[in-house]
């Protein structure tokens, strides 16, 4: 199921709708990133299933291993798969930085017309991505929700409350705000200004994308249980930076 969260019209800088897939000879363009802290387990497998997935796509893409400075061998693994295949690419923090600056970090380093992200740590299935596509001729963001989120009942209020607080604050309508299964037109990233370094990056750049004018469509994706690694989404610190960062965006932002 689909749905349309505005009725506003996109306008891009030139306020052209420029974007159009209609054309069957040309591939679609795409980029694909993954942020990645502490995921030696996962990286390689997450990004294999990537690479198959857009290799049976035709597109013309790209992959980046947004590497937020992990302490394990996440670096040597993503920069061992980079050096066997030119279509992959990896992008280095000296030192851990967030979940908000890897997502900076990957859309800078973007060069394709598409740009799709999920986690590196393979909670989602990348197969699920390519229905979204189409939806790009209608729509300049695809935001996915957790059809049935693999996490425990406690973190699952806190995400559904996160979510409504935020989409108060800043009068958007997203079913999911923090789902790792995003698909955006790579232009509006010229326009819309980023300025989170921790969770508040996804609300943050949907909140500025919106008031841009730029339309969402939102789609049930399926969710999975992480198999290795460990998960740092629910700590402490990360929640009370998510809050610090949100009263400092709702400082500069206002609802319209
Ligand atoms: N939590 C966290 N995740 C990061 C960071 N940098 C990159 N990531 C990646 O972001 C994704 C989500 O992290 P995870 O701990 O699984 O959070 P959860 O899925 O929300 O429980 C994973 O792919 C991580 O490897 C960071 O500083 N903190
Ligand atoms: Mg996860």
């Amino acid at each position: 199921m689909t749905e349309n969260i505005s009725s506003q019209k996109r306008i891009d800088s030139d306020g052209n709708n420029s974007f159009s897939r209609t054309n069957p000879d040309k591939p679609v363009s795409i980029s694909v990133f993954f942020p990645c802290y502490n995921e030696q387990d996962n990286v390689e497998r997450t990004v294999t299933k990537a690479l198959d997935v857009l290799k049976n796509l035709k597109a013309d893409f790209e992959v980046i291993i947004v590497n937020d400075g992990s302490r394990d061998a996440t670096a040597r693994i993503a920069d061992d798969i980079a050096a066997h295949n030119d279509r992959v690419k990896t992008v280095h923090h000296k030192t851990n930085l967030g979940y908000g600056a890897a997502l900076k970090s990957g859309f800078k380093a973007v060069t394709k017309d598409l740009v799709f992200y999920t986690d590196g740590d393979g909670q989602f299935d990348i197969s699920e991505m390519p229905p979204l596509i189409p939806l790009m001729d209608q729509f300049d963001i695809v935001s996915c929700y957790r059809l049935d989120r693999q996490d425990s009942l406690i973190r699952k209020l806190n995400g559904w409350a996160w979510t409504k607080l935020v989409c108060l604050l800043f009068g958007v309508k997203i079913r999911d705000i923090d789902c790792a299964f995003k698909l955006y037109k790579t232009q509006i990233f010229d326009n819309i200004e980023m300025s989170s370094d921790g969770a508040l990056i996804d609300a943050e750049i949907l909140a500025r994308a919106v008031r841009k004018g730029y339309t969402v469509t939102q789609k049930g994706v399926h969710h999975f249980p992480r198999t290795a690694g460990e998960q740092t989404g629910a700590n402490l610190k990360v929640i009370l930076r998510a809050f610090k960062e949100l009263f400092k965006l709702r400082r500069k932002i206002r609802q319209p």
